[in-house]
């Protein structure tokens, strides 16, 4: 008989069933160390920049909002003081950090100007624009389900690369594209009963977010397509180690990490070395090898992950307690290039599943579940 557990921040569980042959992307299934011969560091031989399309904002501009049949409310462009600053961002220039082996990151302290308040007030504005959910899933090994409620707040936007949203020109000022189809980027077939797009309704990433997704692929030097959001409403909310290396975001992803609001450490550690052949690693071959970084991302900071560290690190934002535990909240903005249709259905599995919406409540200073007005 299956045993059923529920928990908070899930660590040493298995990991759930992959999907279709790919590995899955929720960092709560990996839980560190124990399940690192889980981690999927092969890539499927397609590369990085070969494919130019990206899904836009097939949303309406006209009217100051976002719009589309899968958003459960329309969300509004970025204030004009924000829009008007996105020009001049980066604000600072990017440090590589790459002293460490298999490690290549950018870090931009801050990307998001910090002075004037910039960066607060696009973490205010987001956390109050977009839809939430906090998802819950089962994963089953060994004859044992395990009930994973995700510690923290998440949303995701976007299409994989072989696939565009209808219309995206012809919606604007209402032109009467219907926006609700997806076709094949090389055929132009209607591809939305697609299996990977039946589960999930794929949503195209809304005005605010895609204005700082141009900005971040000139500062990378790449193109993206998905932007997934975590809220961490307070110190209990994390992500526990792992490393964003599914096989449909190709051998080398790069990924556009961004930090609004409260400060909050950013552990990195390579994952193991297999010994050399024939000999034992010792300690003090590992830790000459590599040492774990912390780097205690600031609101407005960005880090560029490229090269081999997907393949080669796993990262983390673990707990806070004690008088740090109650931080104001942190939002976390990250963009990044699927390729290949089974990304999309994992991203929107792990970052919106089939729970509640929900939004922030000014009154409340809470997350609240979100109801239709009838
Ligand atoms: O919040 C962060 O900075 C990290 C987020 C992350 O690792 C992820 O979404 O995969």
């Amino acid at each position: 008989m299956s045993r059923k557990r529920t928990i908070d921040a899930f660590f040493g569980a298995p990991k759930p069933k992959k999907p279709r042959g790919i590995s899955t992307s929720s960092p709560e299934t990996f839980g560190g160390d124990a399940h690192l011969d889980g981690l999927n560091t092969s890539g499927n031989g397609l590369k990085e920049l070969d494919a130019a399309i990206v899904p836009g904002t097939a949303t309406r501009k006209s009217d100051g909002y976002s719009t589309h049949p899968t958003y459960p409310f329309p969300i509004p462009h970025l204030p004009p003081a924000l829009a008007a600053e996105l020009t001049s961002w980066p604000a600072s220039l990017g440090r590589v950090i790459n002293e460490q082996p298999d490690l290549d990151l950018l870090y931009f302290e801050p990307y998001v100007a910090r002075g004037g308040g910039s960066a607060r007030s696009l973490f205010e504005f987001l956390r109050s624009e977009l839809p939430f959910y906090r998802v819950e899933y089962d994963i089953n090994r060994g004859g044992t389900s395990t009930h994973i409620r995700t510690p923290r707040w998440t949303t995701v936007f976007g299409l994989d690369d072989t696939s565009r949203f209808s219309s995206s020109s012809s919606s604007d000022g209402g032109g009467g594209g219907d926006m609700t189809k997806i076709l094949d980027v090389k055929t132009g077939c209607d591809v939305s009963a697609d299996k990977f797009y039946t589960r999930y309704k794929p949503r195209p990433i809304p005005k605010c977010l895609d204005d700082l997704r141009l900005s971040a692929q000139v500062a990378a030097g790449c193109e993206f397509n998905f932007c997934l959001v975590n809220y961490y409403a307070s110190g209990a909310d994390s992500i526990s180690f792992h490393s964003d290396d599914e096989r449909f975001l190709g051998p080398l992803p790069a990924i556009a990490s961004f930090s609004l609001g409260a400060r909050r450490d950013f552990l990195l550690k390579h994952k193991p070395v297999p010994p050399p052949p024939g000999g034992e690693h010792t300690e003090a071959m590992r830790n000459a090898a590599s040492k774990p970084l912390k780097l205690p991302l600031a609101s407005g900071d960005m880090i560029l992950m490229r090269g081999l560290t997907q393949a080669n690190w796993l990262h983390s934002i673990p707990k806070r307690t004690g008088k740090n535990a109650t931080d104001g909240g942190r939002i976390n903005i990250t963009f990044r290039r699927a390729l290949v249709k089974p990304g999309t259905d994992n991203y929107y599995n792990y970052n919106v599943g089939t729970g509640p919406v929900y939004k922030w409540d000014a009154a409340s200073r809470e997350m609240r579940p979100w109801k239709k007005n009838l």
